[in-house]
């Protein structure tokens, strides 16, 4: 697993440089924005079951066909499952804030989920927005929470979306 900090000094380490002047950029932008990330992680956490259960709701609002008879969060199994997977999406997407790099992603959630989602006829569609509807809302309680440039917060999910839908096609 790797943060902002760890792959650029693997970068450097990797042909012998010291930190330059660049490194030094880099470094005081993940370091200024570390407060920020943690309102986020926070907000996350404090949230995180009213979050998927409403994201879930709203989901469900917009593509109803995905719990009537057929359909892949059909049962309830299949229900809790649906909200279970969007859970990990939020705790995970919590740690890569943090981390300030996606690759905890790559490791931990994304890898083998497509051939699992293919297997289970599990819709990556509906998938994708829903990871979607958690980063509007995570990026509307963070702004609450007196951040007010968010933009941050869409890297962890836009990259789960990208990642996912890039596999789909
Ligand atoms: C931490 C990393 C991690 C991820 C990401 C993960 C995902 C994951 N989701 C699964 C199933 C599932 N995932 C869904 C999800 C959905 N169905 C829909 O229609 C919606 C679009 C969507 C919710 C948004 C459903 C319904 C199942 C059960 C499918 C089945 O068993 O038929 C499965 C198969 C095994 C199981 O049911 O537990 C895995 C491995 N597991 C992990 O350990």
């Amino acid at each position: 697993m790797r943060d902002a900090v760890t792959k650029l000094i693997r970068n450097y380490d990797v042909t012998g440089r010291y930190l330059d002047r660049d490194a030094m950029d880099k470094l005081k932008t993940y370091f200024e924005s570390g407060t920020a990330r943690i309102t986020a992680a926070a907000v996350i956490n404090a949230n995180s079951p009213v979050i998927v259960k409403k994201a879930g709701s709203q989901l469900f609002e917009e593509v109803p066909e995905l719990i009537r008879p057929g359909g892949n969060a059909y049962t309830t199994r299949r229900y809790s499952a649906c909200l279970r997977d969007m859970d990990y999406y939020l705790r995970y997407a919590s740690y890569a804030l943090v981390a300030g790099d996606t690759n905890v992603l790559d490791e931990r959630v994304l890898q083998g989920l497509r051939e699992t989602y293919n297997s289970l006829g599990v819709p990556i569609g509906p998938t994708v927005r829903g990871i979607q509807i958690m980063k509007e809302m995570v990026k509307e309680l963070v702004f609450e929470a007196g951040v007010s440039d968010t933009s941050f917060v869409d890297e962890p999910f836009d990259h789960m979306t990208r990642e996912l839908s890039e596999v789909s096609v």
